[in-house]
């Protein structure tokens, strides 16, 4: 094998992977149902996958079984491990840290379970959660699981307006939220953004019941009635909250995510086949063990917080590290004493991070120990070998494997990696699917492509993990994810398989932009530039970029000729998406490139906007080839 790093072996993986392999190959059906033993079950299920990928399409597992699986991260634990550590909080100031042990995590967990239930939560009914990386992010997400209540997670950089979109579409009956937000030395005002976000429901407006978080203690207007101290209503219940006993496929919680069209995409997860690749995929990914101090770094309101911050370490007895703050405040290498302070054994990340890391006097992190690390991981965005080679070296001491992740939102867990221990890495690429995962490049007619070579990066059948639907708009799904390769599930990446049988991912063939691991869909940013009336239309793209992975870039064409607000631009985006997407560079342009049939050619666009004008292709096609000379010296003024 060719550039492989560790292990230092002819063969990329050991004998156990290659043996799940091939029995998840030879009778999945059996596979996946041993698999389903990691959980505790009410039914145990008889059947693995009743999923279709043709016709109407259908995802469905363990579709007989029944469970809980707020029950599964805690109660089984808290008969054999009582006083295991669950959860340690790290706040971003040192003074700041709770542990809580299992029967902790558990008593807080059903007392809120109990608030919700007295606030006429029901089974089936969505709670929106709107915190920061607090110990009651994960309480609340395991309240709900806890009474079969939905959860919506909710990025806590949403503008209002990007808010009451998701609180109108999930039509959540109560919201979770914090009095203020700590970043740094920031304060983000959670609830009075809330606030406004409930306003802009209007009519709409399903919300009726806002629990706040004091987690600085800072006054915020509470509404008569709606508003509500979580601090004073947890005390007021018991430690004790009878699970509500789920179907399997009934849904854990939704979770939106970036697409190629305006509106975000609701994707449904499952209760037991998530739970299964929660867990799955924890141990094998990470080789877990049962003493590790897991930390993920990724924000609960991404997929990766759902699935490695809380369900998949917790329903293997592990211990979470949830840290509050960010990598370099108030001192760079602020992560690495964190590893350093709570003995954090497994590090998973985004290849964001370590860039920034990388820029910094390695005598940072050279100065801390490390020495309780044992696996390392990324996820996100494309790693590129020298990142990944720093991350070995300098954070892993040349001792700890690094997986690179690739997945999404959709696949709830880890797809393509470089299992620890078990599947050699090599620096860039992805690495081999998990047992069991089907991965298939395709051309773009469909076809499949055998051995060597690039194609869109597709899966032929359905994993236990996978989501089931798009919240109420199933033809959405089947028409986003199974129409361009049919028969398949279409990731939107593209990726090339070498020689050995490792995937490198090329990243998105679709409308979407991945700015620092953030999936931001470039309509989501047009649609927000369109309410600047100054504006006649907009095209954003992405561009590579040496800190984030990808920039975004919005090229504007104003109404009127001579003097042109770009600030405005950068307000609307703010106040129609958040503030994390707002774009790097605004080009003010007369035209757009467009074909004679009216389609923004974006291709031209990334490639005027990346200063990369060699192979611009056929221009013959589009209805005013001039445009594009003129765009390109329009760029450069304006840079
Ligand atoms: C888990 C998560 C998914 C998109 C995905 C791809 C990109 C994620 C990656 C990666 C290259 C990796 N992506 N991991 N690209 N290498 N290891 O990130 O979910 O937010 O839904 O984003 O992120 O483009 O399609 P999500």
């Amino acid at each position: 094998m060719v550039d492989a790093f560790f292990p230092a072996t002819d063969n990329p993986v050991s004998d156990r992977y290659q043996d799940l392999v091939q029995r998840a190959q030879r009778d999945p059906e059996e596979f996946w149902l041993a698999q389903a033993q990691r959980l505790a079950w009410h039914t145990q299920p008889m059947q693995a996958s009743r999923s279709d990928f043709t016709g109407d399409v259908r995802i469905s597992w363990y579709e007989d079984g029944r469970l809980n699986a707020a029950e599964n991260c805690l109660d089984r634990h808290v008969l054999y491990q009582p006083d295991n550590a669950a959860l340690i909080w790290q706040g971003q100031e040192d003074g700041h840290r709770e542990v809580l042990s299992y029967r902790e995590l558990h008593a807080r967990v059903c007392r809120l379970g109990n608030v919700l239930r007295r606030l006429g939560v029901k089974k089936g009914d969505r709670v929106a959660i709107h915190l920061p990386m607090v110990a009651e992010g994960v309480i609340s997400m395991l309240a709900c699981a806890r009474i079969g209540a939905v959860h919506v997670v909710l990025f806590g950089g949403f503008s209002a307006e990007g808010l009451a979109e998701r609180l109108k579409d999930s039509g959540a009956v109560v919201v979770i939220t914090a009095d203020v937000a700590r970043r740094g030395p920031k304060q983000i005002p959670s609830k009075a953004t809330m606030d406004d976000a409930i306003k802009l429901c209007g009519a709409e407006n399903t919300v009726r019941n806002v629990l706040v978080v004091p987690v600085t203690g800072a006054a915020v207007p509470m509404q008569e009635g709606r508003d509500l101290s979580y601090t004073a209503e947890v005390a007021l219940e018991i430690p004790d909250c009878p699970p509500e006993v789920m179907n399997a496929c009934d849904p854990l919680f939704l979770l939106y995510t970036s697409g190629s069209t305006g509106r975000p995409k609701g994707l449904v997860h499952s209760t037991g086949g998530y739970l299964v690749w929660a867990s799955f995929t924890h141990e094998m990914v990470f080789d877990a063990k049962p003493n590790d101090v897991f930390w993920c770094t990724a924000d609960t309101s991404w997929i990766t917080g759902h699935t490695y911050v809380v369900y998949g370490p917790l329903v293997n007895g592990g211990t979470i590290l949830v840290y509050e703050g960010l990598p370099s405040w108030p001192q760079p290498g602020r992560w690495w004493d964190v590893i350093d302070q709570n003995q954090v054994s497994v590090f998973y990340t985004s290849p964001t991070v370590i860039r920034a890391a990388m820029r910094e006097d390695d005598a940072v992190v050279q100065s801390r120990s490390l020495s309780s690390l044992r696996v390392l991981g990324t996820v996100g965005e494309p790693i590129s070998p020298e990142a990944w080679k720093w991350f070995y070296t300098e954070v892993g001491r040349n001792a700890c494997p690094v997986a690179d992740t690739w997945w999404q939102t959709e696949t709830g867990g880890v797809m393509i990696t470089a299992c620890a221990q078990n599947v050699a890495g090599k620096p860039g690429a992805a690495g081999l699917p998990l047992p069991g995962v089907a991965v298939t490049l395709t051309d773009t007619k469909g076809q499949d492509i055998a051995g060597e070579g690039e194609g869109l990066l597709c899966l032929a059948q359905s994993w236990p993990g996978q989501a089931m639907t798009l919240w109420q708009d199933h033809e959405r799904f089947r028409k986003t994810y199974f129409s361009t390769c049919p028969g398949h599930y279409f990731s939107g990446d593209g990726a090339r398989r070498d020689a050995t049988g490792y995937y490198w991912i090329t990243g998105r063939v679709d409308d979407v932009v991945n700015v620092s691991g953030h999936r931001i869909g470039t309509a989501e940013i047009e649609d927000a530039v369109a309410e600047d009336h100054a504006v006649v239309e907009s095209a954003a793209v992405g561009v590579p970029h040496d800190l984030k992975g990808q920039a975004l870039v919005v090229f504007v064409v104003p109404k009127a000729e001579g003097a042109f607000d770009a600030t405005a631009v950068n307000k609307a985006v703010a106040a129609g998406v958040g503030r994390y997407a707002v774009p790097e560079k605004i080009y003010v342009v007369p035209d757009l490139p467009k074909t004679r049939s009216g389609k923004i050619v974006r291709r031209l666009l990334r490639k005027i906007a990346a200063n990369d004008l060699e192979n611009m292709g056929d221009l013959s096609t589009l209805a005013d080839p001039d445009i594009v000379a003129e765009l390109i010296k329009l760029v450069a003024q304006q840079n």
